[in-house]
């Protein structure tokens, strides 16, 4: 089996419960099982700040299905929880990004491994952190270096 590592994040309607149905979507998905849940996190918005606070986490999932495939079923459950694709970087009721995927390292069109900024994002580094704190990055070192870089972003542990 593969390990995949995946970041939760929701910013419109009840986020906290959003993420709590997506970790048990997650659960549900084909030739896979949830491994690992982070915490939740209350985080500043990166990026388009003119946005309501983010609730974020990180799921470790063991998995069979391919990565592009595994790809498609998040995409499947983002629509399942009414997901609009509009403003880029805008507010959304749920996104679900494959941040790792084993130590591949690949760059499409459609999926880019491991996510391009991932270490450069606390919403994502600290409840990283929180459930594989020995996790390296292929390509970009051990994870734990990475947290002094996002020192400065506001996350809040709920
Ligand atoms: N997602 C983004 C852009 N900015 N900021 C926070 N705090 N959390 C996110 O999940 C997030 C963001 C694009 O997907
Ligand atoms: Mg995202
Ligand atoms: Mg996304």
């Amino acid at each position: 089996m593969s390990l995949a590592y995946i970041a939760l994040g929701a910013n419109l309607g009840d986020p906290a419960a959003t993420l709590n149905a997506a970790f048990d979507a997650l659960g549900k998905l084909p030739e896979s099982h949830l491994l690992r849940r982070s915490a939740l996190y209350r985080t500043a918005p990166i990026g388009f700040t003119k946005q309501p606070d983010f609730i974020n986490a990180v799921a470790a999932l063991k998995t069979d299905l391919p990565a592009q495939n595994l790809l498609d079923r998040l995409h499947d459950i983002e629509q399942d929880f009414g997901r609009q694709r509009t403003l880029h970087n805008g507010p959304r009721t749920l996104d679900l990004d494959l941040l790792l995927y084993d130590d591949l390292q690949i760059a499409t069109p459609r999926l880019h491994l491991p996510h391009p900024r991932l270490h450069l994002r606390a919403f994502v580094v600290h409840p990283l952190f929180e459930i594989a704190p020995e996790l390296a990055l292929p390509g970009r070192g051990r994870l734990a270096a990475w947290l002094p870089a996002v020192a400065t972003q506001g996350i809040t542990r709920q």
